[in-house]
């Protein structure tokens, strides 16, 4: 590449939708690469952004009945809190409605149609609004299914003005086949070369502003805007100098790495090629594309509405464990699922039971001492030996998977190397060594031990920053600046720093909050190891009967702030009319289930939801992400039983 600077991209996240996971863990995962390079003193930056035109920005704020102008507003300000709350520390935020922006891509729009790169002509195709493609006939699922998003596509003939991607597909399948880290993993390559095998068309890069106005508009012709993935792909060299300041752009171009989900494959590693190709520029070092965050086994995403909310697990369970869980769970370029239980019983085993005992362990160890500082070691035994190899053991193994983004195993690494040190403590049984009176061996286990988290707190400082600097405090460390080469070297640790007590680093998550998605509002807080899978406890008919169910007439329902899942109802019971707070507004729009007959257990405790009463609960059958309302066949007054 030829340059020591490293770049980093995350895709810029279109603002039609509030942020998810999915959008958090590409801008974590760039987040963790980019602190790992400055621990390196490798100089850095790194950009994220919002992708503000086009239609499905459009089409949100009419749907909202705001101007895409307020729509982007809003929703940007949403990314940026989140990006605060997760300690995302990007150098820029690049929105494509900034002049400095869409004044490149005209630049650029212009330069292509000046060469005749950019040509105008008829156009014909099945276009899918939701995902702003037009696709080949060939590629629709049952012929009218757009293959992206399952919705109803619609055949459009338009004149419109084409890029001549064409020109270049002979030269992009040598290129990906003659650069190995150009699009990783490698068997994304293989998908890119699969792709290019059929003919590949000229891209149509205009929208007639009839149809579409919201968009930057080409600078030969008033009648249009630019198409969004066209305008949107520019960011990468618009937000560091492209055509306004050559000094900055020659630090930063090419980028080290474009991170993004398997989603936008195709138009990262065939259009941008292309494009940069057309305009004459390097191509970026490494494509990388991650795989996806499922529900229930489909893609979470804003159009499916299966989304969880990044806000609130960090608010729930930290910012840190959070960020850990994402990236210690994922391996990268795999899909994996997300569910709540996985992450309690990764954050309890690693950050609570493994990482979390062994600082406890440590620290309240030596404060015990008369003279509770971090101890001077005596000669190294065989057992110091072999776990101050499995220490500088994972420090090796995070750098290489860092050079060869494997960061979950770089996490696995550091997490064995917390888990000899819980071995090594029960090994060498300190408090065994004190009541024997061992002074210098046991001073040699406390410091190796205390030396063993400063390394580990080191690795795992860019994943979990607050925390690791915890731990850093705790042993007395007061110098922030956090060398890699220094973790590399036994025995950096000063003797003689004072130790503190500073907490417990991750509290136990004893009980699961009652699941919204669960229905399980209202029943009682379950220890997650009381759960037994598939086995099915049996209950008598009293035990039955306990539960009133009676059916219930839904008078209003509307979706309570803030939240994604739920919904605020009124419903009438008989006589009675009563609040209830459901977990279905992802799959109930409110008008949808006012006037409804349906059944709910009347004699639940109340409970509070998002600060909400709820005095009841409905029914409702769940599976595979599908949710269906138990109603009532028929006429039937509320206040009936059921049973
Ligand atoms: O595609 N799992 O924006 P977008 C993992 N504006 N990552 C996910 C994910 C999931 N379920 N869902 C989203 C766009 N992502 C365009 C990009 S770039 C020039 C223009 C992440 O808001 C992942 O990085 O749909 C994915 O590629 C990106 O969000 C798509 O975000």
């Amino acid at each position: 590449m030829g340059k020591d600077n490293f770049y980093v991209t995350t895709p810029i996240y279109y603002v039609n939708g509030n942020p998810h996971i999915g959008h958090a863990y590409t801008t974590i995962l760039a987040d963790v690469l980019t602190r790992y390079h400055r621990l390196l003193g490798v100089e850095s930056y790194f950009l994220t952004g919002t992708d503000e035109h086009g239609s499905k920005i459009q089409e949100a704020a009419e749907k909202s009945g705001i101007t895409p102008k307020e729509q982007c507003d809003i929703t940007f300000s949403r990314f940026v809190e989140l990006w605060e709350k997760l300690e995302i520390t990007n150098d820029d935020f690049i929105r494509t409605t900034e002049d400095r922006h869409k004044i490149v891509v005209q630049k650029i729009l212009q330069d292509l149609f000046d060469r005749d790169l950019i040509y105008k002509s008829e156009y014909k195709g099945w276009y899918c609004l939701p995902c702003e493609r037009f696709f080949l006939e060939k590629d629709l699922i049952d012929g009218k299914l757009c293959p992206e998003c399952k919705r109803p596509v619609k055949e459009l003939v338009e004149s419109n003005y084409f890029f001549r991607m064409s020109n270049y597909q002979d030269w992009l399948i040598n290129y990906i086949k003659e650069h190995s880290d150009f699009i990783l993993p490698a068997f994304r390559a293989n998908e890119t070369l699969g792709f290019l095998r059929q003919p590949l068309s000229d891209l149509c890069i205009s929208r007639p502003k009839f149809r579409l106005s919201w968009g930057i508009e080409l600078p030969f012709d008033n009648d249009y805007v630019c198409y969004v993935w066209f305008d949107a792909l520019v960011n990468y060299i618009s937000a560091i100098g492209y055509l306004s300041d050559e000094k900055k752009f020659k630090k930063w171009w090419p980028a080290s790495y474009h991170l993004m989900a398997k989603d936008i494959l195709t138009t990262h590693t065939v259009y941008w090629p292309t494009m940069l190709k057309a305009i004459g520029l390097e191509m970026p070092k490494t494509i990388f594309a991650h795989g996806w965050w499922l529900t229930d086994s489909e893609k979470m995403s804003k159009s499916l509405g299966n989304v969880v909310d990044p806000m609130s697990m960090s608010e729930r369970y930290g910012v840190d464990a959070f960020r850990y869980f994402l990236l210690a769970e994922m391996a990268l370029g795999q899909d994996a699922s997300f569910t709540e239980s996985g992450f309690i019983q990764r954050y309890n085993a690693d950050l609570a039971n493994d990482l979390g005992n062994f600082l406890n362990r440590v620290t309240k160890f030596i404060l015990k001492q008369e003279n509770p500082v971090i101890p001077k070691p005596g000669e190294e035994n065989g057992d110091d030996k072999e776990f101050i190899k499995e220490v500088l053991n994972a420090v090796n193994v995070m750098e290489s998977s860092i050079v060869n983004m494997r960061l979950d195993k770089g996490i696995e690494a550091v997490l064995g190397a917390v888990r000899a040190g819980n071995r090594y403590m029960e090994k060498t049984a300190p408090w065994k060594l004190a009541k024997e009176g061992n002074t210098e061996r046991l001073n040699s286990v406390l410091y190796n031990a205390a030396e063993a988290l400063r390394i580990i707190s080191g690795l795992l400082y860019p994943v979990i920053p607050e925390k690791a600097n915890v731990i850093r405090k705790s042993l007395g460390i007061s110098d922030d600046k956090i060398v890699i080469e220094e973790f590399k070297v036994w025995g950096k640790l000063n003797p003689g720093l004072k130790v503190f007590d500073t907490g417990v680093l991750f509290p136990r998550i004893e009980l699961v909050e009652p699941k919204v998605e669960e229905k399980s509002e209202h029943s009682k807080p379950v220890k997650e190891s009381s759960k037994v899978e598939g086995v099915m406890e049996l209950i008598s008919i009293d035990d039955f009967f306990k539960a009133k169910l009676k059916t219930a007439k839904v008078l209003t329902a509307e979706k309570v702030k803030n939240t994604e899942k739920l919904l605020k109802l009124s419903i009438q019971i008989g006589e009675e009319t009563r609040q209830i707070v459901a977990g279905i507004a992802q799959f109930y729009p409110p008008e949808d289930i006012i006037g409804k007959s349906i059944v709910v257990v009347s004699n639940l405790k109340p409970a509070k939801i998002c600060g909400l009463e709820s005095n009841g609960m409905l029914l409702a059958a769940k599976r595979e992400g599908q949710l269906k309302i138990i109603t009532v066949d028929g006429d039937m007054p509320s206040g009936s039983s059921v049973g």
